[in-house]
């Protein structure tokens, strides 16, 4: 399997869905849907829509896993749009470009935001009609993950974090598997149910989220520490600046980086009781921890 054309293969279907299921720029009112277009359509490695499509792929997949993809990315946009407003983080580059309200303002940036978390479930509820029992599985699945107590939650707790001094590494913890792992996870587990994944095997994929979530969120921070703007496309050396804790600041780079390879140990791990061609996933959550060894 050549891991790279694999992953760009999904990332086209990805892309070609995105731009399929979102409404025109030129749909009225058009600033509003330029805005979302220009969040979700300009770039980002579209992790969460690859990780639904290949999870499905595992399963000769019973229902058409593409629209749930769209609304998992859609929502992973709403959160960094929001995310990159002047009220919270107050950022000026995501994915090489402006931010959305630096390209627009902030008032539209924000509706936005809210729209693209709105047309997630919109999305659901139009193609997944036909299957009102399970669409209801499968929404009340997505909108815990990104509800209050999960990304949301997260992020709540993030900003709490930052006003203090130290956070410890409970509060860390909580942070990372919420803000970051919440929506990993989610992915997978939508990828499961399109497939029609058991509960031990959704179990399985919350498992294998959840470890992938943290091994992600930890090398995010040893690449914020370590990589340029450039190459990362959005503000480089954040976290230290601000004097925000992260798994770096608490740990080393050191322990950071071997903290990353144990995680995606644990993922892979979880991952096996799987079903199906698991070559791919395996190939993609290898290569988390191998961006910082
Ligand atoms: C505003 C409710 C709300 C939540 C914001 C996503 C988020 C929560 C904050 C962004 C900051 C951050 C470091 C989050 C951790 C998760 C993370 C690393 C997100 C970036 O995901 P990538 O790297 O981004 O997959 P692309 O652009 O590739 O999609």
């Amino acid at each position: 399997m050549d891991f790279a054309a694999q992953f760009q293969a999904y990332r086209q279907r990805a892309e070609q869905g995105l731009d399929r299921l979102v409404p025109s720029g030129t749909t009225r009112p058009a600033r509003l849907h330029e805005a979302m277009r220009y969040a979700l359509l300009g770039g980002g490695k579209r992790l969460r829509p690859v990780l639904t499509l290949a999870t499905a792929d595992l399963y000769a997949a019973r229902y058409d896993p593409l629209p749930a993809a769209v609304a998992i990315e859609c929502i992973h946009t709403y959160s960094l749009v929001h995310d990159d407003l002047p009220c919270m983080d107050n950022d000026d580059l995501r994915r090489g470009r402006p931010t959305t309200h630096r390209q627009f303002d902030e008032a539209t940036a924000l509706l936005a935001g809210d729209a693209l978390l709105t047309l997630a479930f919109q999305l659901i509820a139009r193609h997944y009609a036909g299957h009102p029992v399970w669409a209801s599985a499968l929404t009340g699945v997505i909108a815990d993950a990104a509800g209050s107590e999960r990304l949301i939650g997260g992020q709540m707790e993030d900003l709490l974090a930052e006003k203090k001094a130290d956070a410890t590494a409970g509060e860390l913890e909580f942070i990372h598997l919420n803000k970051t792992a919440a929506m990993i996870e989610v992915a997978l587990v939508a990828g499961g149910l399109c497939g029609g994944a058991t509960d031990t095997q959704l179990t399985a994929l919350r498992a294998t989220g959840r470890h992938l979530g943290l091994a992600f969120q930890i090398v995010d921070d040893i690449l914020d520490a370590t990589a340029d703007t450039a190459t990362l496309g959005k503000t480089a050396g954040k976290d230290a600046k601000a004097g925000k804790t992260t798994y770096v600041k608490l740990h080393g780079l050191d322990a950071s980086r071997k903290f990353a390879r144990q995680q995606s140990d644990a993922a892979l791990a979880a991952l096996r009781s799987l079903p199906g061609d698991k070559a791919f996933l395996t190939a993609l959550i290898d290569s988390m921890a191998g961006r910082v060894n």
